[in-house]
């Protein structure tokens, strides 16, 4: 028999004030120093929790959250989870005909939105037909409900009673390729989180001070900044805007992370920020890498200006956070560690046979925190979860010492004379080099019709002239091998990439 007492919210909000918190700050926000202590974050999911009830909207129905990282979002977010309702955290950068897709996928009842992002949004509002309710946080058009107005009043309400199996919010995952999907995640899922990566391999504790760059829209900044903080009453800093190199470097200086969470662009562009203006001063002691492979050259220099490691990590939005990865005191940068506590791997070939030490084979996970399903997509569902096994559609090499090394995509490989070709291989030995920021590597048939490596550079600095063209074939060469180096290089101002940051290669592919 399954608890029905079972909801997160109590875990993650309400238990703090039964611990003695109420009157520490769960959220601070760095741009306009509003906070959110434990007690308020209680008391407005509370309200939030009888707003929506006070509204009509029934538990099970669905609450799009297009909110920006402020301290209206953990309220929104755990007040939807007490009431019942479900919430589904936007990604803040998309476009609008991708809200149309998910707001009529999802069929919202309501919807949340910070208001420097309605006008984006507003078309597919008004073409919805399920939506009922829009609530906007700020100045409200006309036809809209302000934030203050939708609770004031309303009633506070107790976390419903829930099973740990039951739907807790859906994350929309656009993967590498576009599409998006609802993926469905559990009460229980997200402790199953904390209790493993947030506990076990960060040791999070109650003074830790957290800033992460990933937004609590993506599954990655969902658990760094909510439910790994929260499981232990610690604080998160919320930088409400675009997280550049200098925002985030004046962010740490000022507000003193002890843990920083970033991404690999960010983590290359604020290294090459400091190579000029030197470390900003705070007392990190843990920074987390995700998204996708941390370049080992990005995280030797990171270390070197910090004093502190990069742990890099693998997720998955269907996973919901880091299932593998490094771990304190014991990084091998270029390789994405070992499996996080809790969590079985296999590597399998294309006939689902583990594959041995030294080959390479689609990695497969196994653990608690894994989501339901794709909401309505069948297909899509059954050829990701099998069973108790996810597959997540990269590819890696596992080493002697058990830890596994990226090889990129199962769709972005390709041989090049026979022998598979990890474009990821290609593209660290490109950053590697000091006038190259980012590097995409693509298959590009050769006069013969042969594939060969193609690479697209973002410069760090100089012109990218042929004697620069022929310098980073023979670094990459000299690096990694005479036949992987790119036989075409190709300068280009940015890379394209989803929206929360990876390489999007099949574009580049579409062009070679
Ligand atoms: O992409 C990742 O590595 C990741 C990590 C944690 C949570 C979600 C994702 C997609």
């Amino acid at each position: 028999m399954l608890s029905i007492d079972a909801n997160a919210a109590t875990y993650f909000v309400d238990r703090h004030i039964g611990e003695g918190r109420g009157d520490k700050t769960a959220y601070l926000e760095a741009e306009t120093g509003r906070t959110l202590s434990y007690a308020a974050m209680a008391e407005g999911s509370a309200r939030v929790a009888g707003a929506l009830a006070r509204a009509g909207i029934r538990p099970e129905e669905r609450a799009a959250l297009l909110v920006l990282d402020q301290i209206e979002f953990p309220q929104l977010f755990w007040g939807a989870l007490k009431s019942g309702v479900v919430p589904i955290p936007l990604n803040t950068l998309l476009a609008t005909p991708v809200y149309d897709v998910i707001l009529r996928d999802s069929r919202a009842s309501i919807v949340f939105v910070s208001a420097p992002l309605w006008d984006v949004v507003a078309p597919a509002v008004a073409d919805s037909p399920y939506i009922r309710h829009v609530v906007v946080i700020g100045d409200a058009p006309e036809g809209t409900t302000r934030f203050e107005t939708f609770v004031e009043g309303a009633p506070l309400m107790d976390a419903a009673a829930v099973n740990a199996d039951e739907v807790a919010f859906w994350l929309y995952s656009s993967g590498s390729t576009g599409q998006p999907k609802g993926v469905a995640h559990i009460h229980s899922a997200l402790r199953a989180t904390s209790d493993t990566y947030g506990a076990q391999v960060l040791g999070i504790r109650e003074d830790d001070v957290v800033l992460s760059a990933a937004k609590f829209f993506f599954a990655y900044g969902l658990g760094n900044e909510m439910t790994f903080p929260l499981s232990v009453g610690a604080t998160s800093v919320l930088f409400t805007g675009r997280p550049t190199p200098p925002s985030m470097i004046d962010t740490i200086a000022a507000h003193k992370p002890t843990i920083f969470c970033g991404v690999p662009t960010l983590y290359a562009a604020m290294v090459a920020q400091m190579d000029a203006t030197g470390a900003p001063d705070a007392p990190l002691r843990l920074c987390i890498s995700a998204g996708e492979a941390l370049p080992e050259d990005v995280g030797q220099r990171w270390e070197k200006h910090t004093g502190v490691g990069i742990l890099d990590g693998v997720g998955s939005t269907e996973m919901l956070h880091i299932f593998l990865s490094n771990r304190p005191g014991d990084i091998v940068y270029g390789t994405s560690g070992t499996a996080v506590p809790g969590y079985d791997l296999r590597l399998v070939d294309e006939d689902g046979n583990e594959v041995g030490v030294g080959e390479v084979g689609e990695l497969l996970v196994n653990g608690a925190s894994a989501a339901n399903c794709y909401w309505n997509q069948r297909d899509k569902s059954r050829n990701t979860f099998e069973g108790v096994w996810t597959r997540t559609g990269d590819k890696y090499e596992k080493r002697e010492d058990e830890r596994l090394v990226y090889c990129g995509r199962t769709d972005d490989m390709f041989k090049v004379s026979g022998i598979w070709l990890s474009p990821f291989e290609v593209e660290g030995a490109l950053v590697s080099h000091p006038q190259v920021l980012e590097a995409a590597v693509v298959p590009q048939r050769d006069e013969e019709g042969l594939e060969k490596p193609k690479a697209y550079v973002v410069l760090q600095s100089g012109t990218g002239d042929q004697a620069l063209k022929d310098a980073l074939k023979d670094h990459v060469k000299s690096k990694i091998g005479l036949w992987k180096y790119p036989r075409w290089i190709e300068v280009v101002d940015e890379l394209p990439k989803t929206a929360t940051g990876k390489i999007q290669r099949f574009k580049l592919r579409e062009d070679a």
